[in-house]
């Protein structure tokens, strides 16, 4: 690293951007790559290669030319010690499948396609064969690789720093309705695109007990003597940028155990004990929490979170050092880090840490140097969402870091009590420390404490934040806040994912707009155009024609692709209501029954989404889609104009050909309850019109896509506070609404349930007395606004407009948007272009 080359050595060194048959981007090039990698690194004659044979050695081909500008990138931020790089630290990131969109991001996807088709091989049957890394839950997973995705793309030097889980989110099954959960195996075929790099491991440290202890210089010092030391090695992936040369990296942390072995239990005979250490410090980076939104304080849940916020903040410092020159004092000149939620937040106590007790510098300063490196982005509502942790048992994992966030509150707290003095009750809300009852470490007060920016993640969402969670923290410190609404990458989710609307587009508009998506504005004059909508549909109903196949391969469901393709796809929640998607169902299947002759448009209901697998309703709500399915999809008297689809197992590989199928997107979440949503922006971006609530992101997008070209349904979040504060009586809706009750008197017959009569009573019985979500209370604003859909969609031309300016007008969703936000209002960065041509 700090070695330096002499002249004539360094004038050697042939030029990064040669083009070689390691670089070169022509169809002869990669041809020649691939083949060189099935013979010389995997051994493989192409005559009896196997397709995952083929798949990695394109994938490995595809690496080198990542490298080749990883290597770039790096080069520019060495010649530029002064330029401030982002970590991103989050716990999850959903990258999705990486060999479509990196050729997509290198412009070689027909280049791909040619070679290997002189090899006789299909490029999309690699690009199928590829099994996704599930490292993440849902939504706060996916932005943060949408981020990443866009920090490329824009050129800012980025890392995202997270753990590299040997086992992501399980693998959904459907059993008898049920979800079964199955353990992942992303790495079971081997992993093209990381590379280890165990020379840059670092030791992380755990429990154990404090010292104090005088310097030499007289200056009172703290020692931490640990129990336990876990190594960190990190593993890279290269994230590249659209058509740009610069190429970041997504640097995740494994544990190893320091020591693999103990001789002296083994000499003894004691094998288990020899390897036991080795297990348990593993067991680290094993597994990622399946539970979105509802924390469990499990220790093994904050082992990993300081795991790798240690590691990726030692690793900050230690390239701040080295590589910059730079002094601990300047370490927030270098880096700009988010705390993507407060899955990270101990990062506040580790900086801290590694200033005063490492680096020896003042409080005042490393609080400072914190302070200014830190920016959080919150994206809950949920009370149930908000993280602590036991004092005892953080104490017993971190007791340096309890220590510090003890001394961060003691100051805060002083602070608090100069600007509100006598408010004992702000000074108790505000403390880093919950002490009602048992004691509590706050995250959230950490995150926000420790950090010079908080945002929300939609408006609403920032405003409700700022109103109901940290109406404090507004009072003293209001310059914190911003919002930046949340983004998706329009390269994975329409250039790759839709290439029918892209080329559609490009050949209307050009091809500027996946790096400008406000220029979808172009196509809206395109409208009045009886040959374009035309084509609009054409398109759309290509990608139906897919899905469907892909439907009939997984579930045996027959579809009809002329049919309204309806879709719920997110994570099964009772505040995200897929139950209330059910009641409209079911309400059309006993209008049928009622009059099987009724002028009906055929619907099918696509639903995807994987339930925490201890959260019973969640999973019930699964079973009941699946029983309402067996119910309606075989009755004769339905005669195929109601289908209900669960497609299991939904990920970001399956998103990739849902979004595109879509006509309406189902957005539908009690107000208040979503912080944003970024599946409402993806199925948008494809041309889909929106039934949804006011609610996250659903707002911004109404208002940019024109109120008349939305479905908007439901009370508003404040109407559902007041409804809430007066006394809500789902029952009376019960009793006055016939077709409700119709509804949910079948739900509760066990004419659904077979075999167990009771199984679906306590779905319903929640709702007619409790109905925390307020499905009852939306129920017939609902039922109309989706007879609003239906009489639409028997005007086929309006349909296609709508659906033409939806996506015309979904600029503002483009994550580059949201990091252009984050760059100008949180990180204060610009651009390190590696190509200063477009400073957009
Ligand atoms: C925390 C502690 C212990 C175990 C698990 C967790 C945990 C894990 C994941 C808590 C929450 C999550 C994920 C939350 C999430 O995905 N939130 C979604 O974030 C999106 C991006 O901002 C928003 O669009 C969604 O509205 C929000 O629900």
């Amino acid at each position: 690293m700090t070695r330096t080359l002499d002249a004539a050595a360094a004038a050697e060194i042939p030029p990064i951007n040669d083009r070689t048959v390691r670089t070169g981007l022509d169809p002869d090039s990669l041809y020649h790559a691939v083949c060189d990698y099935l013979f010389y690194f995997q051994g493989r004659h192409p005559a009896t290669a196997s397709l995952n044979d083929y798949y990695l050695a394109a994938s490995y081909a595809v690496r080198d030319r990542l490298f080749q500008h990883g290597v770039q990138s790096l080069d520019v931020l060495i010649q530029h010690p002064e330029a401030r790089v982002v970590a991103y630290l989050s716990a999850e990131f959903l990258i999705g499948p990486q060999l479509g969109a990196n050729l997509i991001n290198l412009g070689i996807y027909d280049a791909m396609r040619q070679a290997l088709s002189r090899l006789g091989i299909s490029l999309d049957a690699l690009i199928d064969h590829e099994d996704e890394p599930g490292l993440g839950n849902g939504g706060l997973g996916r932005l943060a690789a949408c981020y990443l995705d866009s920090l490329a793309t824009l050129e800012v030097p980025a890392l995202g720093y997270g753990i590299r889980y040997e086992f992501g989110i399980f693998e959904q099954q459907i059993r008898d309705g049920w979800q079964i959960e199955l353990t992942d195996k992303w790495l079971h075929l081997g992993n093209p695109w990381e590379i280890a790099r165990p020379e840059r491991a670092v030791d992380v440290q755990f429990g154990g007990y404090t010292e104090y202890y005088v310097e030499e210089s007289g200056h009172l010092r703290v020692r931490w003597i640990p129990a336990e030391v876990v190594r960190g090695v990190p593993h890279d992936t290269p994230m590249l940028g659209y058509r740009v040369d610069t190429c970041n990296l997504l640097r995740l942390w494994r544990a190893q155990a320091v020591q693999s072995f103990d001789f002296a239990a083994f000499n003894v005979g004691r094998y288990h004990e020899a390897v036991e250490h080795k297990v348990t410090s593993e067991t680290i980076s094993k597994v990622l929490y399946p539970n979105d939104e509802s924390p469990q304080g499990k220790m093994l849940r904050l082992k990993q979170q300081y795991f790798f916020v240690s590691c990726a903040i030692q690793d900050m410092m230690r390239a701040h050092l080295k590589l910059a020159n730079g002094t601990p004092e300047t370490f927030h000149k270098r880096w700009a880090a988010q705390l993507n939620d407060t899955h990270p937040a101990v990062a506040v106590a580790e900086l801290m840490r590694l200033l005063l007790d490492d680096h020896g510098l003042e409080w005042e300063t490393a609080w400072e140097v914190t302070q200014k490196t830190m920016g959080y982005t919150n994206h809950t509502l949920l009370p149930e969402a908000l993280e602590t942790w036991s004092v005892e048992l953080f104490g017993t994992l971190l007791p340096r870091h309890l220590d510090i966030i003890y001394e961060i509150n003691r100051r805060f707290l002083e602070g608090v009590r100069k600007v509100f003095p006598g408010d004992t009750e702000r000074v108790a809300r505000m403390s880093l420390i919950d002490e009602h009852g048992a004691r509590y470490v706050r995250m959230a007060n950490l995150a926000c404490v420790g950090s010079h920016a908080i945002n929300g993640v939609a408006a609403l969402h920032t405003e409700l934040l700022k109103r109901q969670i940290l109406p404090d923290w507004v009072a003293m410190f209001p310059e914190k806040f911003c919002n930046v609404t949340n983004g998706v990458t329009p390269r994975r989710f329409l250039v790759l994912s839709n290439p029918g609307l892209t080329r559609l587009i490009s050949e209307h508009i050009g091809e500027n707009w996946p790096t400008h998506l406000e220029a979808l504005r172009g196509l809206e004059p395109l409208v009045d155009d009886p040959e374009f909508r035309r084509r609009w549909r054409a398109v759309k109903r290509e990608n139906k024609e897919r899905l469907a196949t892909i439907v009939k391969d997984r579930t045996g469901i027959v579809v009809d692709p002329d049919s309204l393709f309806d879709i719920q796809v997110k994570r099964i929640h009772e505040y995200k209501r897929q139950h209330l998607n059910l009641l409209h169902i079911l309400t059309l299947y006993q209008r049928l029954k009622a009059n099987p002759n009724l002028d009906i448009v055929p619907r099918t209901f696509v639903f995807g989404g994987k339930a925490a697998p201890g959260y019973y309703a969640a999973k019930l709500i699964i079973k009941l889609i699946n029983s309402v399915a067996d119910l309606i999809n075989d009755d004769s008297e339905i005669r195929g104009r109601l289908k209900i689809v669960f497609v299991p197992d939904f990920n970001v590989t399956a998103g990739q050909w849902i979004y595109p199928a879509a006509d309406l997107s189902e957005q539908i979440s009690t107000a208040g309850k979503e912080a944003s949503g970024t599946g409402n922006m993806k199925f948008s971006l494809n041309g889909a019109l929106t039934i949804g609530t006011l609610d996250g992101a659903n707002i911004e997008i109404r208002a940019e896509v024109g109120p008349e070209n939305f479905f908007l349904f439901g009370l508003t979040a404040d109407e559902v506070r007041e409804l809430k504060a007066r006394g809500y009586q789902p029952h009376a809706i019960y009793e006055e609404n016939a077709a409700l009750r119709g509804v949910l008197d079948l739900i509760a017959s066990g004419k659904l349930s077979s075999g167990d009569p009771n199984l679906f009573r306590p779905l319903v019985d929640g709702l007619i007395w409790h109905d925390p979500f307020f499905l009852l209370a939306d129920y017939q604003s609902y039922i109309d606004c989706q007879e609003e859909v239906s009489a639409l969609w028997r005007d086929t031309e309006t349909w296609t407009r709508k659906s033409i300016l939806n996506v015309a007008r979904m600029g503002m969703f483009s994550s580059d948007r949201s990091i252009r936000d984050y760059c100008a209002d949180v990180w204060n960065v610009r651009p390190l272009g590696t190509r200063a041509d477009d400073p957009s």
